[in-house]
C-alpha cells in the first residue's frame, strides 16, 4: 500500500459521520489518506508529535475538523508547514457559527484554509487537498477535470429532467398553445406602479407654495407696532 498523502484528523469521534465525507473525495481522486481523532484542547500532547512528524512521514496535506471551540486546526497549523484545511463542523448548540469562527479567525501568519460548514465543508476539503496535490500529479489533476465535467452533466441532466417532470405536471402547456381557452379578460383597475423601495425623497410630504403675499395686504401695510 502507498504512503498516504493526507492526513485527516478529527476532534471527537462524534465528527466522523461529517469527516468521512473529505475521505470518500480522496478516494474519489485516488489519493491515499489516513484518519484519526486527536485533540487540542483532551490530547495536546498527540496532536504535537502529528503535527511535528507529519511531514517527514510524508504527508502532503493536513484536513483537521472540529466542533465548538475548534482550535485543532490552528493547533496544527502552528506546528507544520503544510498547508492546513480547516473543517468547522456544525454540532454545538450555536450551529457552528463558533467553529467556523475559530478555525477562519487565525492571526497572521498561521493561514487555515477554512471551508463552508459541515458535510460539504468536509467535501470541499477532499477536493481542495486533491487540488493542492495535483500541482505536482497529472494523475490527480486528470482526475479533477473529469471530476467538473461530470459535475457539469450531472447539473444539466436534474435540469432537463426537470423540464420533463414540468411538462408532465402542466399538460395544457405541453400541448401548445391553441388547446388551452382563453381566460376571459378582466378589465384591469386604472393602476399606476408603485416602487418596491419608496426613495426617502418619495416619501416626503410634497411641500406646500407659499402665496406670494400681494402688496398692499395687510401684512405688508402694518407698520411697526408703537
Ligand atoms: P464530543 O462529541 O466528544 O463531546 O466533542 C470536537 O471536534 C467535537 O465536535 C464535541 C466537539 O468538541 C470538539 N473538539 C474540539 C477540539 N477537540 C474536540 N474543537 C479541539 O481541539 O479543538
Amino acid at each position: 500500500m502507498a504512503k498516504p498523502l493526507v492526513g485527516i484528523l478529527m476532534g471527537s469521534d462524534s465528527d466522523l459521520p461529517v469527516m468521512q465525507e473529505a475521505g470518500a473525495m480522496l478516494q474519489e481522486f485516488g489519493i491515499e489518506y489516513e484518519m484519526t481523532i486527536a485533540s487540542a484542547h483532551r490530547t495536546p500532547m498527540k496532536v504535537l508529535e502529528y503535527s511535528l512528524t507529519a511531514e517527514k512521514r510524508g504527508l502532503k496535506v493536513i484536513i483537521a475538523g472540529a466542533g465548538w471551540a475548534a482550535h485543532l486546526a490552528g493547533v496544527v497549523a502552528s506546528q507544520t508547514t503544510l498547508p492546513v484545511i480547516g473543517v468547522p463542523i456544525d454540532s454545538s448548540p450555536l450551529k457552528g457559527l463558533d467553529a467556523l469562527l475559530a478555525t477562519a479567525q487565525m492571526p497572521g501568519g498561521v493561514p487555515v484554509a477554512t471551508m463552508s460548514l459541515g458535510k460539504s465543508g468536509a467535501k470541499n476539503a477532499g477536493v481542495f487537498a486533491a487540488q493542492i496535490i495535483a500541482v505536482s500529479d497529472v494523475k490527480v489533476a486528470n482526475r479533477l477535470k473529469v471530476f467538473k465535467v461530470e459535475m457539469e452533466l450531472d447539473v444539466e441532466d436534474k435540469a432537463r429532467r426537470l423540464v420533463a417532470l414540468m411538462s408532465i405536471a402542466t399538460p395544457a402547456k405541453a400541448a401548445g398553445p391553441a388547446k388551452v381557452s382563453a381566460p376571459a379578460k378582466v378589465a384591469a383597475p386604472a393602476m399606476k406602479a408603485e416602487p418596491l423601495i419608496e426613495s426617502p425623497s418619495a416619501k416626503k410630504k410634497p411641500r406646500r407654495r407659499r402665496r406670494k403675499k400681494k402688496p398692499g395686504s395687510a401684512a405688508t401695510t402694518l407698520g411697526p407696532v408703537e
